[in-house]
Order: C-alpha cells, then structure tokens, then sequence
C-alpha cells in the first residue's frame, strides 16, 4: 500500500520523484515518511534511512521543522513497556554506515500539532543539521498509520 501511494504521488507531480531521496555530501537520505495522526493527536513521528557513503564519520545534531518542537527519539523497552527518550546528543552516522529511523526505534517527534493532524499524502518540509556536511533541506511525505 505504501507503495501504491507514493507512484500515485510521483505521477501526478513529476517533481516529487526527486523529493524521494535526499543528498548533501556524501550523505543520502531515503524516503523520509511521516505517519498519518489521529484529528486530535498532539504529534506525529517521522522516519527515513540515512546512508554515508562517504569516508569521514558524521553527526546528525538536529531536525528542525515548523513545530513548535521537533526532537529525536529513541524507544528502549523493559520488562515489555516501550518508552520513548529524547536523544541529546545527535545521532552518529559512520562512515560507510547506514543509521535507520524507524516504528519502535529511532524517531523523529513533531510536537504540538495542535488540532492541524498529519494527513495522508501531506508533505512536512523539515531541515537535517549534520555536523559536517552541513544544512539539508528533506520533505516527509505523509502516509498511512
Ligand atoms: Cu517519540
């Protein structure tokens, strides 16, 4: 299904095949997705696979987008309950190394939607600060639960 939405995206605006991955350096960023919220939900999370294929060790510091908050998260379990933290210190991204932001791991948390939910198809410009290779502008696309 995921799939299916995001050709309906790509053929009928011809510019969004190129919003799928993002580049700066030797840094690639895949197919940031945000999940669909609830009408009242007061955030929605974000995901998307970062590759380095570079030979230098990087840092993702921070993602900014127009919310009022915007943090990393990581989830860590004990004795089956999952919580959520807030990741201080930005993510590490190792040279050849590939870091996964995903459902039950690392997230990106969008906070204070504030009655103005995630919607199916609905595209969140957010900006990656990476240590080195610097300022990269991204869009989650937004998709089903
Ligand atoms: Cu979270």
């Amino acid at each position: 299904m995921k799939h299916l939405i995001l050709t309906a995206i790509l053929l009928a605006n011809p510019v969004a095949s190129f919003a799928d991955d993002f580049k700066v350096g030797d840094l690639v960023i895949e197919h940031p997705v945000a999940r669909a919220t609830t009408a009242m939900a007061m955030t929605g999370a974000g995901y998307f696979v970062i590759m380095n294929n570079g030979t230098e060790d990087d840092r993702l510091v921070e993602i900014t987008a127009n919310f009022p908050r915007v943090m990393m998260h990581d989830t860590k379990t004990d004795d089956g309950i999952a919580t959520m933290f807030h990741i201080e210190d930005g993510v590490a991204v190792p040279a050849g190394g590939t870091v996964t932001f995903e459902p039950g791991s690392k997230h990106v948390m969008f906070m204070g939607l504030n009655g103005d939910p995630f919607e199916i198809g609905e595209e969140i410009p957010a900006t990656m600060n990476f240590e080195k290779a610097g300022e990269l502008d991204i869009v989650f696309v937004v998709e089903e639960m």
